[in-house]
C-alpha cells in the first residue's frame, strides 16, 4: 500500500494540523510500505539550519515523527512545494526522508504514476513563475542561505504575506493548472496517472490526450479539522479523510 499526502502547510500558528500529521505518521501511515509527501509539508522553510535552533519546536517535532515512521520501515519520500523548496540534504539526513525531483515517475509493476507538486503547471500566473524561476536557481539559494537564519525567517514571512495579498486579487484560473501545459506534461510523462497538490482543489479530472484517457488526481490541503491521504492499494486510488482523534 502506498499513501500520498500534500499541502499540510505545517506552521507554529496551526498546532492542530501538526498534531493531526504526527498522529497520521504514528498511526495510519504505519500500515503503508511507502509514503509520498507531494510538497508544502511546511508553510515555510528558512533552511535546514533551523534544525540546529533548539527553539524551533515545529521542525524538531516533525523531523522526529518522520524519523520514527521511517525507522518503523516505511519509506518516506518528499517533493518540494513552493513554500518549502529549501528543504535540503540536512533535513533528509535528520529525518530519513528521501528528496525526489519534481516530476517523479513512480513505476509500479501494475501501474505508472507521475508525481508533482503542481505549481509548475500553473503557468498562467506569470508573476509566480518568474519568482519560481528565481528561487529555484542554485546561486539564488546559496546567497539566500548565507543570510542569518532570523533574517531568512523574516523574509519568508514577508513573502508569504505578499503572496496571500496577491492571491486575493488574482482571478481563479491563475491559481489552477493550465490545461495545455497539463496535457503537454501528461504526454511527456507517458500518459501516466498524475497525482499533484498545490491548487487546494481536490478532484479527479480525466484528460483526453492524443486520444488516451489520463487521470489527474488533485490532493486536498490539510486544516485543523481534516486531513486527507490518497491510498493506492495495488488496484485503485481511494481518498481517505483523516480527522482529529479526541485526546485520551
Ligand atoms: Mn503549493
Amino acid at each position: 500500500m502506498i499513501l500520498f499526502v500534500s499541502d499540510l502547510h505545517l506552521s507554529p500558528a496551526t498546532p492542530a494540523v501538526t498534531h493531526l500529521f504526527v498522529d497520521f505518521l504514528a498511526g495510519r501511515a504505519r500500515a503503508a510500505e511507502r509514503l509520498f509527501i507531494l510538497g508544502d509539508l511546511f508553510e515555510a522553510w528558512p533552511g535546514d539550519d533551523c534544525l540546529e535552533d533548539g527553539e524551533d519546536l515545529l521542525a524538531a517535532t516533525v523531523v522526529g515523527a518522520l524519523r520514527e515512521v521511517v525507522g518503523s520501515g516505511v519509506e518516506v519520500s518528499l517533493l518540494h512545494g513552493n513554500r518549502d523548496f529549501l528543504l535540503g540534504e540536512g533535513f533528509a539526513a535528520r529525518s530519513g526522508v528521501r528528496l525526489l525531483p519534481d516530476p517523479f515517475v513512480l513505476s509500479l509493476p501494475t501501474w505508472q504514476f507521475v508525481l508533482s507538486h503542481g505549481d509548475a503547471l500553473c503557468i498562467d500566473d506569470t508573476d509566480y513563475q518568474t519568482f519560481r524561476a528565481m528561487v529555484r536557481q542554485e546561486a539564488w539559494q546559496k546567497a539566500f542561505l548565507a543570510r542569518p537564519l532570523a533574517e531568512r525567517r523574516a523574509i519568508a514571512m514577508a513573502v508569504r504575506e505578499q503572496s496571500e495579498v496577491a492571491k486575493r486579487g488574482k482571478a481563479g484560473y491563475l491559481m489552477d493548472v493550465n490545461l495545455g501545459a497539463t496535457e503537454d506534461f501528461l504526454r511527456a510523462n507517458g500518459y501516466a496517472t498524475l497525482i499533484h497538490g498545490h491548487t487546494h482543489r481536490p478532484a479527479m479530472h480525466e484528460h483526453i490526450v492524443d486520444g488516451i484517457a489520463v487521470e489527474r488526481w488533485v490532493l486536498a490541503d490539510w486544516s485543523h479539522t481534516r486531513g486527507e491521504c490518497l491510498c493506492w492499494d495495488g488496484e485503485q486510488l481511494l481518498r481517505e479523510s483523516l480527522v482529529p482523534q479526541p485526546a485520551t
